[in-house]
């Protein structure tokens, strides 16, 4: 059977998807809607689909079995909720909505639709340089403490804290839960402003089962620059950067480091497209959910609480309804 798509936001990342879901075997991306007429037309070119400016009207088109949403984050919890109230499945870019009121209504919809619907793009959990670190901590007893970097590049944007922990951080947070399979009971977070609003945030996190997490967030200029690394009882781990050719040049040895999520995640997007559509053939949702979405919100509320507080912020405990948790 084909797989019918509908791809909501014609910009980056909703590129990316037409192109990884185009290229699998049995998938048809039938439309693109985007508010802006030419960046849907020009999306739609990629795939040979249909273009469109009305989002509502894809997310509800009866005859798309799923919906790609990577419209800005801000549209993400209605948009969602429109295509699970009808059933179909949602693969959801990251944040799952802009604040925990609304992951909650998205969850809630969910819940009433009555079976999982809803993946969120956490696609750091399909990079096989996470996944190394994943199979490798199992031998290493219980996790002491995990430590994520993002050095990133949005040179041009002054994003205000808000931005910084919903667009960026919130993977981190996505990482140390997915990895240590136990949830942030408290963080404590520190921001420094320099030339921009947020140059650089530390974020402490106490886990329900005792261990730690640290997050650091900088604005980079040299390139895109993801570091994982894993404390147990018994040893540690850190990630393997993706392999790239030494270049011996001019008296230097060189690895080239791109400056965007998309070469650095090339292979965690071409995954997660596959993993999705595999879900959806099979009905049910393989990858990380909308509880995984609301739970990062809540401890991304809880950070941003305690930037402004300067105090240590509890997170709320995980959401339970109706037996998920
Ligand atoms: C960006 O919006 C993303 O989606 C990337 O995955 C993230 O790593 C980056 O920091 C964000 O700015």
């Amino acid at each position: 059977m084909t797989v019918r798509i509908g791809v909501i936001g014609a910009g980056g990342m909703g590129r990316e998807h037409i192109t990884n879901l185009a290229a699998i075997d049995g998938v048809e991306v039938a439309v693109v809607a985007d508010v802006v007429a030419t960046a849907a037309l020009d999306a739609a070119g990629l795939c040979n689909a249909a273009a469109s400016t009305d989002a509502f009207a894809v997310a509800r088109d009866p005859s798309l079995d799923a919906i790609v949403i990577a419209s800005p984050d801000d549209t993400h919890a209605n948009l969602t909720i429109a295509a699970v109230e009808r059933g179909a499945f949602v693969l959801c870019e990251k944040p799952l909505a802009s604040n925990v009121a609304d992951a909650e209504r998205v969850v809630a919809a969910e819940v009433a639709a009555g079976r999982p619907l809803v993946q969120l793009g956490f696609m750091r959990q399909y990079d096989p340089a996470h996944l190394q670190v994943a199979t490798a901590i199992g031998e290493l007893g219980a996790i002491r403490h995990v430590r994520s970097a993002h050095r990133n590049t949005n040179h041009q944007w002054e994003r205000p804290l808000e931005l910084v922990f919903s667009q960026s951080l919130i993977h981190d947070v996505h990482t140390a839960r997915w990895l240590m399979g136990t949830e942030f009971s408290s963080v404590t977070t520190q921001v420094v402003s320099g030339p921009r609003p947020v140059e650089h945030v530390v974020v402490l996190g106490a886990m329900a089962d005792g261990s730690t997490v640290t997050i650091e967030f900088v604005e980079a200029t040299y390139g895109y620059d993801i570091d994982v690394e894993v404390t147990c009882e018994h040893g540690m781990v850190t990630a393997p950067q993706p392999a790239q050719p030494v270049v011996r040049f001019e008296g230097a040895g060189h690895q080239h480091i791109g400056d965007d999520w998309f070469g650095r995640f090339t292979e965690a997007y071409r995954a997660e497209a596959a993993d999705w559509i595999a879900g959806v053939r099979a009905g049910e949702v393989r990858g990380p959910t909308s509880i995984d979405g609301l739970a990062a919100q809540r401890v991304v509320d809880a950070a941003i609480r305690s930037a402004v507080s300067g105090q240590r912020e509890a997170v709320s405990p995980p959401f339970v309804t109706s037996g998920r948790t």
